[in-house]
């Protein structure tokens, strides 16, 4: 290639385009404005020059001859497939009309603003959600299992999210004296080979491994990382918190968890009262002294706790209460009542959980999982990284309970190798996730009180800023406590990929006065809107990402036709929206929300990506010990002890089981003999493709070429047993409906278990009802219901339903 009259741009991955969680460095080959090669910046240390397919397949994106380029307005009825180009102008009156009304009529919060995944639009939907005044931003997956559940979690019990150490902090990452190479890593339900999710990469565990570290796989399916690990265990899917709980009992009952950790960090001390079975409160101990000062002493007289008008402390610094054991407290009213420690009822809760009781649930040989448990927690340091098929657990928040006491009562939390807590380089936040609070937000909490979901559920009322989903569904057609009139639609495949029980959500669509979209291409969810807006893609717009490590600048490298960055698009109307709306520009706004970095978006820009110096706060090692993870200053955990909670207060409050445990998911053979018997293969679903994002790509030609149809993977055995050939067409179907993919048979799945890739529709087919691209041939999420949320409001069956399959053109079975 010549490169004469070639500009290189260095920016920043995320999403539109590649589809992406985002944060490689890569260079922008430019030329007369347009891209003629993207590659990897081999600067960059998070990805030092590596690339997926979809990036490199940018060059087939950009130009696509299906992209969206000018605004389009619906002149037929929905799904008719008839719309009509207008300018950017017709089309932000019409929607500023449309919402306004509705505003007026029904209040601002009958507009739901519907997301996707988490990519560049995050802030920028807040943004406009709240600049109208509504507080319902809705991430559309059902339980909003994806990522939330994980990181509320870790909320409730842990204060902050963590997640695996490869010295993702420092720019010179492995060779820092400060990082440490884990001897194990568990990757717990986690196909980061193919899907860098979450901000996190497949290739640094490779580094890792290069480097020594040794794999524990806990999956199902034989992925890159089942194959190469030490320990494979394959269990049966939803069981999770089953194998955990087992996996404590080896460290507890094998004496092999970090005794100090327990003593000092978490609050395995604290007492019970035998006669509640509930934590010990400040309201309930004796008064001594000034007005707001309590102090419990325990029968032998010694102190055991204190409160000083705003938390409870226990484990005062002159006293070491006894670990386990009952005593008396006096309480304030004069009674006296017996107490045990959370300790004692931490463990009598994983004893419930012997290796034989845990074999049977999880159907992993209770040998196997007690040498990866030794394995685990005698490796010194060890970490634990999950993925989303734990979100995609009803009970997620027992089950992350019981994995994030793994890592904490073998003392690898916040420590180099382990499990690092996770802060905002700098602190620099965009908007809210589960337990941050960002620049953008809404303006007083009195306009969150409405939001879906916030009376019903304790997470959603305490951590997450989003409505909950499947609630927000029924509303839409109950029309309780308040009606639903609009929906604006920024990265949501609702049709095709993230709504589970599709038709309902169709339904759901057709019933709404108004409806505008934002996307890149037509697809199934886009053709029921009155107005769609075309999108940049990443190489389009300027932009900021701060998503942990590192502060990341977007740098736009050019245009194509009337496409708009979303900010701008969401910045106008926001703008249109909110007479008091606070920015002036959109680098106004960036240069808000980098602030505390010292440095205006101008200066990012020039740097591209920009980590903390090793003594900021939010770089790790040992911050709960330095006092920097609590607001107060003290040293311990964001959690409303101060402590790492083993038995959770936030839950107790909340009316629901503060301890770990493992609960049978909804749709299982176990859970569901009666449908078993019927539809007796176990349906797990949505294992990432690397060609695709979700529902993205089936048009961009090199990609579906890598990856042409939908396919379902079936275990040879399975596959002979129903006359099933590699590569032929079956029938996938169960109580709610079917639908067509095709074989893939391969010992990679077991043979009770099917594995249905997600997200397909085909682009090449007619928009118009009743094709709407294929959409209902092949969407595996016509088999999966809506309204399976667990007890707090997260997690949803994903993973784990029930089928049965049979060839095309074979006779049905009955
Ligand atoms: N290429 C590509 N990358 C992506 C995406 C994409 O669509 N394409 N999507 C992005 C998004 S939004 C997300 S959330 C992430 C998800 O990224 P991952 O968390 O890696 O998600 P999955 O590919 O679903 O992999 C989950 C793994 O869990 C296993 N599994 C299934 N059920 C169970 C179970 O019950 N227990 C256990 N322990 N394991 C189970 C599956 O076999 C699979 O190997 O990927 C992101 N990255
Ligand atoms: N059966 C099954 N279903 C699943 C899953 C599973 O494991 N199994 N995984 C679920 C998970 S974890 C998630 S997070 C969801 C993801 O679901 P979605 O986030 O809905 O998935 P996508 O198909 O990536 O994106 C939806 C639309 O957004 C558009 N888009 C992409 N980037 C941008 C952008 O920057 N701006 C604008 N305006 N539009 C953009 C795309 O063109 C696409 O049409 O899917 C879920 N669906
Ligand atoms: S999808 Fe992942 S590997 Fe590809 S560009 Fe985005 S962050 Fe990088
Ligand atoms: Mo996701």
């Amino acid at each position: 290639m010549s490169n004469e009259n070639v500009q290189i741009v260095r920016t920043t991955t995320w999403s539109a385009g590649p589809g992406c969680h985002g944060g490689c460095g890569v260079l922008a080959y430019i030329k007369d404005g347009e891209l003629i090669k993207l590659e990897g910046d081999p600067d960059h240390p998070w990805n030092q020059g590596r690339l997926c397919a979809r990036a490199l397949a940018m060059t087939q994106y950009i130009r696509h001859p299906n992209r969206l380029t000018r605004p389009l307005k619906r002149v037929g009825k929905r799904g008719e497939g008839k719309w009509k180009e207008i300018s950017w102008d017709e089309a932000f009156d019409l929607i500023e009309k449309k919402m306004k009304t509705i505003r007026k009529e029904y209040g601002p919060e009958s507009v739901i603003f519907s997301m996707g995944t988490g990519r560049d639009i995050g802030p920028w939907i807040c943004m406009l959600a709240y600049a109208f005044g509504s507080p319902n931003v809705m991430f559309s997956l059902s339980g909003s299992a994806c990522y939330g559940p994980r990181i509320s979690a870790c909320n409730t019990f842990q204060g902050n999210y963590c997640v695996f150490d490869a010295g993702q902090w420092f720019p010179d990452r492995y060779e820092n004296p400060k990082f440490k190479v884990p001897e194990c890593m568990i990757v717990w339900g986690y196909n980061i080979a193919a899907t860098c999710p979450d901000n996190l990469f497949g290739h640094w565990i490779i580094d890792l491994m290069k480097r020594g570290t040794k794999i524990i796989s806990v999956d199902p399916r034989l992925t890159w990382f089942s194959s190469r690990a030490k320990h494979w265990l394959q269990l049966r899917p939803g069981t999770d918190a089953a194998l955990a709980m087992g996996m404590l009992n080896v460290l507890i009952n094998e004496d092999l968890y970090d005794h100090e950790f327990l003593e000092k960090w978490t609050n395995a001390p604290h007492l019970m009262r035998e006669d509640t079975g509930k934590l010990l409160r400040e309201s309930h101990l004796r008064e001594e002294g000034s007005e707001n000062k309590f102090v419990v002493w325990d029968d032998t007289g010694r102190r055991l706790a204190i409160w000083d008008g705003s938390q409870v402390s226990y484990n005062l610094p002159d006293v070491n209460p006894a670990l386990s054991g009952r005593r008396e407290v006096t309480l304030a009213d004069g009674n006296t009542v017996s107490c045990h420690t959370v300790w004692d009822a931490f463990r009598e809760e994983v004893n419930n959980y012997p290796l034989d009781k845990v074999e049977e649930i999880t159907w992993v040989p209770a040998k196997d999982i007690q040498k990866a448990a030794r394995f685990y927690a005698k490796s010194k340091p060890a970490s634990i990284q999950w993925g989303v098929s734990i979100d995609m657990t009803p009970a997620v928040t027992p089950l992350c309970h019981a994995i994030s006491s793994l890592w904490a009562l073998t003392g690898n939390l916040d420590v180099p190798g382990g499990n690092v807590i996770t802060r905002f380089a700098y602190d620099a936040v965009a908007y809210a996730l589960p337990g941050a609070d960002g620049v953008i937000r809404l303006r007083n909490k009195e306009q969150d009180a409405c939001r879906v979901g916030v009376k019903e559920y304790g997470p959603y009322r305490t951590f997450h800023w989003r409505a909950q989903t499947d609630l927000t569904l029924e509303q839409i057609f109950t029309g309780k406590p308040y009606p639903i009139k609009g929906m604006w639609i920024q990265t949501a495949g609702i049709l095709n990929g993230i709504g589970l029980d599709p038709k309902r959500w169709r339904e759901a669509l057709k019933k709404l006065d108004f409806i505008a979209a934002v996307d890149l291409f037509m697809t199934p969810t886009t053709q029921y809107a009155d107005v769609v807006l075309p999108a940049a893609t990443f190489l389009e717009k300027d932009g900021v990402r701060s998503w942990w490590v590192p502060l990341q600048s977007i740098n736009k490298a050019l245009k194509v036709e009337e496409c708009r960055p979303d900010v701008e698009i969401n910045f106008e109307l926001a703008k249109r929206f909110d007479p008091d709306f606070k920015y002036e520009t959109i680098h106004d706004l960036f240069d808000d929300i980098i602030k505390p970095s010292g440095m205006t978006y101008k200066e990012l820009q020039e740097k591209v990506w920009s980590i903390p110096p090793e003594e900021h706060p939010t770089v790790p090692y040992f911050r709960h010990e330095k006092g920097q993870l609590r607001p107060d200053g003290k040293p311990g955990f964001k959690t409303p002890t101060g402590k790492f909670e083993l038995y959770s207060t936030y839950r107790e409050d909340w009316g629901l089981d503060p301890l770990p445990h493992h609960e049978e998911p909804p749709l299982t053979p176990v859970s569901r003999p009666d449908l078993a018997e019927k539809y007796p293969l176990i349906l797990s679903t949505g294992r990432r493709s690397p060609a695709y994002f979700h529902s993205e790509h089936r048009m961009i030609p090199w990609l579906r070429q890598l990856d042409p149809d939908p396919v379902v993977e079936i275990h040879p055995e399975t596959a002979s047993e129903h006359g099933i050939g590699n590569g032929e067409w079956v029938w996938v179907e169960n109580w709610m409906g079917k639908c067509r993919l095709k074989a893939k048979v391969s010992p990679i799945v077991p043979r009770w278990m099917v594995m249905a890739a997600h997200g397909w529709w085909f682009p090449e087919k007619s928009g118009k009802e009743p094709s709407l691209y294929g959409v209902w041939e092949s969407n595996i999420n016509q088999l999966l219901p809506m309204g399976h949320q667990g007890k707090d409001g997260q997690g949803a069956p994903l993973k784990h339903s029930l089928c049965k399959i049979y060839k095309v053109g074979a006779k049905e079975e009955s």
